[in-house]
């Protein structure tokens, strides 16, 4: 008899697990799990991070990519220290930065690979983008350090740079308070700098400054041209630093 209640006990158990969803791991997951989501907040909780958080999704036709940052206008200052780069600051469904403990629990899990894409917005109607394969963050320890991988795109690869010396793809992120751009100090023309967020202000992946920068100041159009402090992206733009009307950051598992 007691065999008949273990046997329907199992069975029991087993429907369970075959109707309980399955814990939402990021953006990419939920499109594929339910090929009609649509964009929006989600709470997910990635393989590895030890509690659960909320992302936008923006939902493609070429998967479910989770955003990480998104610049629209200057309502956001970005112009924050390294706690709320480590923790995000924003509004998720407008202008935002999701954070790079989170970013760090998202790449980690070394069973998916990443692709992250660059989009931007000129003041003029046009946009460009960039897309990086092998995409993933080292830990804190590492400054969260930026890795990637092949780039594709028609915005240029500024994160590898314009100009040698300053590629970003290795490095540690910097805030005004935490000092790891390889500036000690930097020349530029006849002004030395010890660290590139005294002139661009936000925190990034700063490499003797470098190339990309979509974390400075947002500016208006007819303020876009020549602020050292602004939303950058040197290859698709140069030579005159020009700031970008819109941008946004996102990843995509593969
Ligand atoms: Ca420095």
């Amino acid at each position: 008899m007691s065999g008949v209640f273990v046997f329907v006990g199992l069975f029991l158990f087993c429907f369970i697990l075959r109707i309980a969803p399955p814990h939402r791991t990021d953006c990419t997951q939920i499109k594929t799990l339910s090929p009609r989501a649509s964009s929006g907040v989600y709470t997910i909780q990635p393989n590895g991070a030890m509690t659960k958080f909320k992302v936008y999704c923006e939902m493609r036709p070429d998967g479910g990519w989770t955003v990480f940052q998104k610049r629209s206008g200057g309502a956001v200052s970005f112009r924050r220290k390294w706690a709320a780069y480590k923790t995000g600051f924003g509004n998720l469904t407008q202008d935002h930065w999701l954070g790079l403990k989170k970013i760090f629990y998202l790449t980690k899990d070394k069973s998916k690979k990443w692709t992250m894409r660059v989009d931007l917005w000129d003041h003029e109607d046009g946009t460009a983008f960039a897309e990086y394969k092998n995409f993933r963050l080292g830990n804190e320890k590492t400054a969260f350090k930026l890795h990637v991988g092949k780039y594709r795109g028609n915005a240029g690869d500024a994160i590898r740079g314009a100009y040698k010396g300053t590629d970003q793809n290795g490095y540690g992120f910097s805030t005004v308070d935490r000092d790891n751009d390889g500036c000690s100090p930097c020349i530029f023309g006849d002004i030395a700098d010890r660290a590139c967020t005294f002139r661009e202000g936000g925190g990034w992946w700063y490499s003797k400054c470098g190339s990309a920068n979509l974390n400075g100041d947002w500016h208006s159009y007819g303020e876009h041209i020549g602020w050292a402090s602004a939303l950058h992206w040197r290859t698709w733009k140069p030579p005159a630093p020009y700031s970008a009307k819109a941008t946004r950051m996102m990843i995509k598992s593969v």
